[in-house]
């Protein structure tokens, strides 16, 4: 965000809200390679990581550089930018401050539901907790979570015109609030279809009672811009009255984010059927399906906990500076516009273009961590965290959480047990009992977490 960006970087060098100082965090950023022992069936990581502590320090080299299988696999092609990470920024120790907010949490258990996954998408649960796993590759998996870890059983999808490639595959997923009746989901994926230009689209199924087959029913949208597959989006949510929220990528085509005619680089807003939400549209001119315009590429999606009506969050990446989060307002432009071409050198959000482009809440500055998945932590168990946006890091191999207070950024910070331990992270889902649910993105090897205060 202009004229706070450099402040948050600041922010992420001091202590947290439990007064931990951050100069210990970047030593964690060493340790990435020590994976080993995170596969257990439930690792306490602070304890996992106590041993990297000395390790390292705050000009280590930079994350992606030892993060499991990010420099030679196609995850690592994701967003162009993971393996040309520059170094960390320097982090400096500061005094921690007195505090009155609830204690946060001193320690994270963080257990391991699934292993064994390739490029595992989303991850959302069915009302009995049934965890519901897509893969980009096109496998939807369903695991009931109760065994540790959990045996996955493939749940079979008639997705014949799936298209998999560079950034794209299967990849959001959505559960209807009345699954217990209509067994609904939906998901986005891009496709190839005979005869028709490749795209990015939403579907919706009826999963069967056993879980072992999914039907389809039809499809919600379609037509959401595919090149290459870089850049394809694409993030679901589903409010509480139905709408049924699309984060669309730019497909790395500098002339769709402004486009009032194209799906690309926008927020949608849909009926579970595909019309517009909003009858009239939210921008005047536009497809009325566009919420709101001007994004690079949104793959975090979140509602504030409290807001009614609701507060949406969005979480973009950036080129190479300044990945974003955004508080959506309704026919908002968000200020991307890399034209000619596709220009990747103008701002994120171009004030001079667009004097009215609504401003991130918070940015990454310089360099980018990639930032895919969000969600906001909810329950008393997360002490001064609840309230938080959990938003998951790609490139940065982290979780950053955003303490906020209404619609403003007013710190951040890292937790070590998910800092560098996992690789790449793509998902964050919060369940009713307020546990995280994350998944990796490495490409081999990747896991499903359930991460939960501990105590
Ligand atoms: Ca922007």
């Amino acid at each position: 965000m202009p004229g706070t960006s450099g402040s948050s970087e600041h922010v992420l060098a001091g202590a947290g809200p439990d007064g931990r100082v951050a100069g210990t965090e970047a030593t964690y950023a060493g340790c990435m390679g020590r994976r080993s022992p995170l596969l257990s069936v439930v690792a306490v990581a602070g304890l996992a990581l106590t041993a990297c502590s000395g390790e390292g320090d705050s000009a280590s080299p930079p994350a992606t550089s030892s993060a499991p299988a990010a420099s030679t696999t196609p995850a690592g092609t994701d967003d162009g930018t993971a393996t040309t990470a520059p170094s960390d920024d320097a982090v400096s120790e500061t005094s921690s401050e007195p505090t009155e907010e609830p204690a946060a949490p001193e320690a994270l258990d963080v257990e391991v539901v699934l292993e064994g996954l390739r490029l595992p998408w989303d991850v959302q649960l069915l009302p009995d907790g049934t965890a519901l796993v897509t893969e980009r590759g096109g496998r939807l998996l369903a695991a009931d979570p109760t065994g540790t870890p959990a045996e996955a059983r493939e749940v079979a999808l008639d997705l014949p015109e799936l298209f998999v490639g560079s950034e794209a595959g299967l990849m959001g997923l959505a559960v209807s609030p009345d699954f217990e009746q209509d067994r609904t989901i939906f998901l986005c994926h891009a496709a190839q279809p005979t005869g028709a230009a490749p795209d990015v689209r939403v579907t919706r199924w009826t999963l069967d009672e056993d879980l072992a087959r999914a039907t389809r029913d039809g499809v919600v949208v379609d037509g959401l811009p595919l090149t290459s597959g870089r850049h394809a989006g694409c993030r679901l949510l589903l409010l509480p009255d139905d709408t049924l929220l699309v984060g669309t990528g730019d497909a790395a085509d500098g002339r769709n984010p402004q486009a009032l005619d194209s799906l690309g680089g926008k927020v949608l807003a849909l009926t579970t059927d595909g019309g517009p939400a909003e009858p009239d549209g939210s921008v005047e001119g536009a497809d009325p399906r566009i919420l709101t315009y001007g994004h690079r590429n949104v793959q975090g999606l979140a509602v504030q906990p409290g807001t009614d009506p609701p507060v949406v969050w969005s979480v973009e990446h950036g080129p190479s500076v300044d990945d974003e989060v955004n508080v959506l307002e309704p026919g908002g432009n968000y200020g991307w516009d890399p034209v000619p071409g596709y220009d990747e050198s103008v701002p994120m959000t171009d004030l001079d273009a667009f004097p009215d482009a609504v401003e991130a809440v918070w940015s990454s500055g310089s360099p980018t961590r990639a930032t895919s998945g969000a969600a906001f932590l909810r329950g008393g168990a997360w002490g001064a965290w609840e309230g938080a946006l959990a938003v998951a890091e790609l490139k940065g191999s982290g979780l950053t959480l955003l303490l906020v207070d209404g619609t403003e950024v007013v710190d951040e910070l890292r937790p070590r047990e998910l800092d560098g331990t996992y690789g790449r992270l793509r998902s964050l889902t919060v369940d009713e009992d307020g546990a995280l649910w994350v998944t990796s993105s490495n490409g081999e090897g990747d896991v499903v977490l359930r991460v939960t205060p501990a105590g």
